[in-house]
């Protein structure tokens, strides 16, 4: 399908909806909408972080909230304020987070999208001020409405998915997404209380000289992965890990690299998890002109047969994906 109109930089996020809901003639308004829920919990999470740093001393002036509770865990509150936004938004039948075991019925039975979501990532980076994200993924129900989402709706394979994208709190927020006709990026701007279009129709670089991955944990790498590493040294890349995966994810996109949780003897699967982290990312970079491997195949091919199910990844620019794809050969 191609771009009707191609909208300028400073166009605001609900504008860019409208717009683009205008290209599909038969649209009705709800997969808008379903994102517009998203960019508000997006909002409300936004503020909360940015006032995460003021809750001890707010405490120290004896300002703890009346039932003297304990402040609840920011990545809580996230799930909290997402979950909330889909159920009232009332587009979403069926929710899967990484926060919560069980599949969440919104009692929305009409809706007509399944969310994964992993509604703050990172988390352990909060305590010490470093980027953190939210990032999501929608899928088209399978099951005709009128009754709670099924299994199936839910463990869907990446390929289905009508949307995806993540939200990076860091130096400025962002909101990054894609509904399969290329990824657009939003710039927050507080004292307004928007989303600008600040990258459009983002493509990532077909090479790049960044890799991600955590190099402590080389000694249980498989000999493809190992191989790879030291290809990457020879090149004299950059090695760059925040351990934030939207926020490496981020950078890499935007200046081209590759990111790798690989398969490990402690980790067979990797630490990743396939619905809520490995497929939202597949679509959008796959979308902006890279790859996405478990090593083995396609991210957004693998079957899923469990919720929470780990995957490898090795994700970025498409020249180092394949470059890696040849080292990880060996390994199956
Ligand atoms: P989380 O979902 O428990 O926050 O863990 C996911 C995070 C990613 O943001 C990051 O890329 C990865 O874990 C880092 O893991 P490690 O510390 O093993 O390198
Ligand atoms: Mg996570």
């Amino acid at each position: 399908h191609p771009d009707k109109l191609a909208l300028p930089v400073g166009t605001t996020l609900d504008r860019f909806i409208m717009r683009k809901q205008e290209d599909f003639p038969y649209a009705t308004g709800e997969l808008s909408q379903l994102l517009r829920d998203i960019a508000l919990a997006a909002k409300i999470v936004n503020r909360e972080i940015n006032r995460s740093g003021l809750i001890d001393i707010a405490g120290a002036y004896g300002n703890r909230n009346v039932q003297g509770e304990d402040q609840q865990k920011l990545d809580v509150i996230a799930n909290i304020r997402f979950i909330r936004a889909l159920r009232n938004g009332g587009e979403v039948c069926t929710i899967i987070s990484e926060e919560d075991e069980e599949v969440i019925q919104t009692g929305n039975v009409q809706g007509k999208y399944i969310v994964a979501i992993d509604p703050l990532d990172g988390s352990s980076n909060i305590d010490v001020n470093v980027s953190i994200g939210t990032i999501f993924s929608i899928y088209r129900r399978v099951s005709p409405t009128g009754g709670e989402g099924t299994r199936q709706d839910c463990l869907q394979t990446g390929t289905h998915q009508v949307a995806a994208g993540y939200v990076v709190y860091g130096s400025s927020t962002m909101l990054v997404y894609t509904t399969g006709n290329g990824v657009n990026g939003f710039t927050y701007e507080p004292s307004l209380g928007e989303f600008f279009l600040s990258h459009p129709n983002i493509q990532t670089p077909a090479t790049g000289a960044i890799y991600s991955i955590n190099e402590g944990a080389s000694a249980t790498f498989s000999a493809g992965t190992t191989a790879f590493v030291a290809y990457c040294k020879e090149q004299n890349y950059s090695a760059r890990y925040i351990g934030s995966l939207v926020a490496d994810f981020h950078r890499n996109l935007l200046k081209g690299g590759i990111y790798m949780y690989p398969a490990s003897a402690k980790a067979p699967q990797g630490k990743l998890r396939l619905m809520y982290e490995c497929n939202p990312l597949a679509f959008i970079v796959e979308q902006a002109g890279g790859k996405a491997t478990s090593g083995r195949c396609r991210i957004l091919e693998i079957e899923p047969h469990e919720m929470h199910q780990r995957s490898p990844v090795f994700i970025g620019s498409s020249e180092l994906v394949e470059k890696a794809e040849q080292f990880l050969a060996q390994d199956n």
